[in-house]
This record gives C-alpha cells, structure tokens and sequence, in this order.
C-alpha cells in the first residue's frame, strides 16, 4: 500500500542509520495493511505518519565522578513516544549499546505493548550508555543521581512514569527515586519497581518473566498442550529470565538452560534457580560461576549456542536479535513446539518467518512480555490511591491482563483471516486503539 511504503521511506530517511528502529516499524507496518483499507478516517488523519514519530525525543549529559576521582560523562535519553491514551511509560536501559536508535526502537514497541494491556499507558523509553558492570554501589549511585539531576524536570507522575529495563533494577530506581524526591520535594508515583517500604507493588520483581509464562500458557492451552514435562531453554539470567524459570517450574516444567552475554549452562537435573539468583541478583557475577556449585552441569561459551540445546519451549529473554534464522533453524529441528519472547525483539524478522512456516506457537514480545509494564500500572493505580494490593491480588489481576492479552491478540488475527499469527494480532489490537484515541484528540 502506497501510504506505508511512502511512510517506511520516511522513517528510513528521517532516522538514518537507526537500524533497529527501522525493523520494529517495518514489522507493525507491514501488519497494517487490512486495517488502514477498512479503515479510511486513519489515512486521511495521518495517523502512521504521526505514530512512528515521537511526540519528543531529549538527549542530554550525565557527568559524574568515578572511585578514582576521574570525571566521566555519558549520554542520557528519554523518548517521549506516544500519549493519546495515558502518561508515557516505559522503562529505563542502562548498557553500552545505548543510542537513539535503539531507545526509539523500544519506545515504539512500548506503545502497542501498554496499549494491549488495557490500562491507560502512553509509550516512552530512555536510558544511557552507561554501563553499570563492574562499577562499585558509590558509582551506580552517583551516576544515577546524575542522571536523575536532568531527567527529572522532564518526567511526572501524570507526564511520564520511567521504570527498569536491562541494566535498571530495584537498586538504580531506588537512587533515582531517592535524587528525585530531594529535587522536587514530592513523594509520588514517578517511578515504578520501587521497593516494597517505599511504593512499590507486590509481584512487579517477578511481572514480566510470570505474565510471559502466564501468556504462553495460554497459547499453548489452546492448541491442547502444557507446561507439564516440557523442557524450557530460556536465554538471559536476568529479571526476566530468572522470575520466567521460577514460573516454568511451578507450572510444571523443566528449566535446562539459561546463558548471559558471555556464554550459556546446561544442566539436564534442572537449573537450581536459587544458585542463579545467589550469583545474578545478590552478588552480581557471571553465569558461568554457575558450574564452580553444580559441578555436573556444563558451562559453554558465547551466548547464540544457547539455541542448539534441544528443548520443547524457547524463551527469549535477553536482548534484540539474539535469535536469528540460524537458531530458529536449530530450535525447530530439534522439535521446539512453541517460543514466548520475553526480552523486546529478540527474534530477527527472519527467525520468526522460519517459526511460523513450521507452525511454531509464536508469542511475540509486545504481548507476550506486557506483564512487567502491565503490574507497573498497578503500581501507579495503587500510588495514585496510597494503598497496597496482596501479592495475591496482584498476581490474579496479572493474570487476568494475559489471558486478555491473548484473547485480544488471537481473536483480532483471527478477523483479520489471520488465524494463530499473534505478531499481526498483537500490532492490529494494539494500534486500534491507540488510533483510536488520536482520531478523537485531533491533529
Ligand atoms: P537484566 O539487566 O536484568 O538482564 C539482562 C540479561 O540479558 C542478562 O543476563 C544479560 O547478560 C543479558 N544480555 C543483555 N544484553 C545482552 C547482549 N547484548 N547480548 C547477550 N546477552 C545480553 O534485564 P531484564 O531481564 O530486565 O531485560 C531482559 C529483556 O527483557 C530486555 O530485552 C528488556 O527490554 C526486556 N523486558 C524487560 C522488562 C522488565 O520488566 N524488566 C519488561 C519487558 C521486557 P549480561 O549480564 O552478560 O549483560
Ligand atoms: O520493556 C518493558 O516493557 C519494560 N522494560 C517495563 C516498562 C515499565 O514501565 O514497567
């Protein structure tokens, strides 16, 4: 269709070089064909052309000083994507390979992603190229606070509502939140993923690796299969990854594999996630020091093998594009039946071509990883009404919130005459109502 060619070229000219911007419009394009035909008011508003640019983009300094005194400085980020339908929200990425093009590849998905969710989320993103590894707790503080000093006048607990992401967890928002609160003198619902004494919600540490599972089962459910004595190979070992393998065993299965940036385990018994936890989340050290306590398991180097191990579901949760046509390849030989990306465009659009010729259940991660985003709004809703749900009544509503997820996501393919293709019902469903809500405010 002449409309979204004529906008891919845009985006492509207008953001040079933003490679993996690029691929994240491709993909929701590409899926928007049949909507923008039966729906001619969305054309003649300009409705893509106005989603795939962000309402506002700030990028800005982050000087601080290091344990040895020497002054370093990064580059901060904040995205400002979308909010026809709610405040920004979407989290913050701390890594090396942070630039614009990345953070607007994320602050893209994020609008669909929380406009699936039902709640009232607009889509942002931002970050640094900081890179927390190896630095010591004064560093990460002081770089934080830094970061913060900026970013603050830019964000609000009804303007924009940043939370974790790679790199940011609980200790970095609790430095941000803590420099934010001095700044504006205001306790309020800024951030989410705060601890549990100061704002925070139950369940929002194990949201997205829960809902992810939760999501999958679903899909799985419905094509008559479980968790049950399934083996599960899930890349990453960080928030994701780690709170997605707890949810595998309880429902069930079996967790062989986990990996991080430098290479992947294997442990046929079953990965002993409170060892993983010990050595990710307590003293922050590689998963390789996983084999020094388990000594039957096996440690192998370079993270893309992960994919080779034979396993019955594959949960991506890592990084962008870590799982490419060669993986997809060797996860359907080995019959892998379904995939639930937990990480934000893992798969490579030609990986996902590969898994839905050989009709592999596929969650694609703006569904399938809601759940993080998802709780986060719960954690405004109770902010907002200074109150705290149960772990329970977090965790019913999380659920509740997938298997909508799902529902909508497969039931929108479904009308399309699109049957099981859950990347073109989740971009439809989440783009309708997004567009929706701009048609009705104006140009
Ligand atoms: P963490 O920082 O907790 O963990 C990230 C994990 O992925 C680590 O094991 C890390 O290994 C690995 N990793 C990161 N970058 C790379 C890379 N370039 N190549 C290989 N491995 C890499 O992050 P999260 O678990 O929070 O995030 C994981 C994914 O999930 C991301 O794509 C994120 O956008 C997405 N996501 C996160 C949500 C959340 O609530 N946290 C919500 C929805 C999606 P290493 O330690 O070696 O760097
Ligand atoms: O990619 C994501 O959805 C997140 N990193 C979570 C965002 C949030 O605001 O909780």
């Amino acid at each position: 269709m002449k409309t979204l060619l004529n906008v891919m070229e845009q985006v492509n000219n207008r953001n040079a070089g933003e490679r993996e911007f690029h691929q994240a419009v491709r993909e929701v394009l590409e899926s928007l064909e049949p909507v923008l035909e039966k729906h001619p008011e969305y054309v003649k508003a300009g409705i893509v052309e106005r989603i795939v640019e962000p309402e506002r983009q700030i990028m800005f300094r982050v000087p601080w000083v290091d344990d040895t005194g020497i002054v370093q400085v990064n580059r901060g980020f904040r995205v400002q994507f979308n909010s026809a339908i709610g405040p920004y929200k979407g989290g913050l990425r701390f890594h090396p390979s942070v630039n614009l093009g990345i953070i607007k590849f994320l602050g893209f998905e994020q609008i669909f992603k929380n406009s699936l969710t039902g709640l009232p989320m607009g889509g942002g993103k931002g970050g640094s190229d900081f890179d927390p590894k190896g630095k010591s707790d004064g560093e990460i503080m002081r770089f934080c606070q830094s970061f913060m000093t900026e970013l603050y006048r830019h964000i609000g607990e009804d303007t924009d509502v940043p939370a974790g992401d790679i790199g940011v967890g609980g200790r970095e928002i609790g430095y941000m939140f803590g420099q934010y609160k001095k700044i504006r003198n205001q306790f309020t619902g800024v951030l989410t993923g705060k601890g549990l004494t100061w704002g925070g919600s139950l369940v929002r540490t194990e949201a997205t690796g829960y809902g992810l599972c939760y999501f999958v089962d679903e899909m799985i459910k419905a094509k008559g299969k479980s968790f049950k004595g399934a083996s599960v190979v899930i890349s990453g070992s960080g928030n994701v990854a780690i709170y997605a393998a707890e949810k595998v065993y309880q429902l069930g299965g079996k967790v062989v594999a986990l990996s991080d940036s430098n290479g992947y385990i294997y442990d046929a018994d079953g990965v002993k996630l409170d060892t993983v936890k010990r050595i990710k989340e307590i003293e922050r050290k590689r998963i390789s020091d996983y084999t020094k306590i388990h000594a039957d398991a096996k440690y192998f180097d370079g993270f893309r093998g992960i994919w080779t191990v034979k396993c019955d579901i594959a949960l991506p949760s890592a990084t962008q594009n870590e799982l490419d046509e060669d993986a997809a390849k060797a996860l359907v030989a080995n019959g892998c039946f379904a995939v639930g990306e937990g990480a934000n465009m893992p798969s490579t659009p030609e990986a996902i071509e590969i898994f839905h010729k050989n009709k592999v259940l596929f969650a694609p991660g703006k569904a399938a990883n809601a759940g993080g985003v998802a709780t986060s709004g719960l954690e405004m809703s109770q902010n907002s009404i200074r109150y705290q749900w149960s772990f329970e009544e977090v965790d019913e509503k999380l659920k509740n919130i997938m298997a909508n997820i799902y529902k909508n996501a497969s039931e929108t393919a479904r009308a399309y005459g699109l049957e099981d293709n859950l990347v073109a019902g989740a971009n439809i469903a989440g783009f309708l109502k997004v567009a929706n809500a701009m048609l009705a405010l104006g140009v």
